[in-house]
């Protein structure tokens, strides 16, 4: 624009001045300009972050108006939300399964599993006793998962986190490395608030958008949270009754067999042959936390070949795999389909063994 403006008006102070043009002896190019500073070049800047995150959001906006979103729903969803770069560094802090290859879950469990927290679900046990009765009698869930569930993810409920989820979400689905899951969520989160189940402002929870006391991403808010005590709304961030009921029906739905245990500790003999147990199985998901299970053999298989500390199982017939979380003759469970129920809920087998072992010392604990 600015060139073809200009260029006419020099084309005629030339015409002007110069009769003709005349070769102009062009300065030689220095051969090693060490010294001479090089003219500044403008290097277009990069889009701050905040930009791109606008425009990122802006592209989010049309999207869901085009595919139908209700515009009111989406506007709320969208009023607030901002790039939240707390949520980006704990996202790239975050360790992979079961923490570094070196973790120990001997470590891990006696960090998780302490004192406290098997006396403060012992005290929960009490205190909700007739929900967790109900829970069971719906769900066939047994009360100590749920509370192990319960203790684990929030403290019993005490610590929700306290991110604007729909930021959370919408920040990790901008930055890219897992755009898919988050964007998922994010229009998740825009369902719960279209089809007023919560409303924008009670969307709080982790960094990474898990949501109230179960720490349900909106998705399985979606598919699994349950009104308990009957007012007609799954609070899943201020009712134990609804948030218990819904831990409950998530296990319930992903196949929780009722009247089965999630396994046990058991002692391996020395010189077991492990690789006579291996699984051939091939997983789609959660790959290598169960690449560290061992194929399933019948209780009565596994008492053949030596294990002990197997005698509290009911049935000989029951499916049981073995894991050894930290290597061979370091600790092993021998583990039942329904310890994989544990696994859906978050994918480690540090988690779930934690989640086992908190319910075990819960129920074992007087009240
Ligand atoms: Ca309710």
């Amino acid at each position: 624009m600015m060139q073809t403006r200009v260029l006419p008006l020099l084309l005629l102070l030339a015409a002007c001045t110069t009769p003709a043009l005349k070769p102009v002896a062009v300065p030689p190019v220095p051969s090693a300009p060490v010294s001479v500073p090089l003219p500044a070049v403008a290097v277009p800047e990069p889009l701050p972050q905040n930009a791109a995150f606008t425009a990122w959001l802006g592209e989010y906006r049309r999207r869901v108006l085009a595919r139908g979103g209700t515009p009111a729903a989406v506007e709320s969803l969208l009023a607030g939300i901002e790039m939240q770069p707390r949520v980006l560094a704990l996202d790239k802090r975050q360790p992979g399964d079961s923490g570094s290859a070196t973790a120990r879950f001997d470590a891990y469990l006696a960090r998780q599993v302490d004192v406290g927290r098997i006396n403060l679900g012992v005290a929960a046990a009490n205190r909700v006793s007739e929900t967790l009765a109900a829970v069971h009698a719906r769900t066939g869930v047994p009360g100590e998962i749920l509370l192990a569930i319960w203790g684990l993810e929030t403290g019993y409920g005490k610590v929700t986190g306290n991110f604007d989820v729909p930021s959370a979400l919408a920040t990790l689905a901008w930055d890219g490395r897992r755009a898919a899951l988050f964007t998922a969520e994010l229009d998740a989160a825009l369902s719960i608030i279209e089809k007023g189940l919560a409303s924008r402002s009670m969307l709080r929870g982790s960094w990474a958008g898990a949501m109230g006391q179960p720490q349900f991403l909106p998705s399985s808010f979606l598919a699994y949270a349950l009104d308990g005590d009957g007012d007609g709304r799954a609070d899943i961030w201020q009712n134990e009754t609804d948030t218990l009921m819904s831990i409950g029906n998530y296990f319930k739905q992903k196949g929780w067999q009722a009247g089965l245990s999630w396994g046990l500790p058991v002692t391996v003999p020395d010189g077991f042959d492990r690789t006579a147990i291996r699984s051939a199985e091939r997983h789609k998901t959660c790959v290598r936390p169960l690449e560290k299970h061992s194929r399933w053999m019948p209780v009565a298989e596994w008492k053949a070949r030596g294990l002990t500390g197997i005698a509290a199982f009911p049935a000989d017939d029951v499916s049981a795999a073995l894991i050894e979380p930290d290597g061979d003759g370091q600790g092993a469970y021998l583990v039942t389909r329904n310890y994989r129920i544990i696994m859906d809920y978050n994918c480690s087998n540090f988690y779930a063994l934690s989640v086992a072992l908190l319910g075990d010392a819960i129920s074992n604990r007087p009240r």
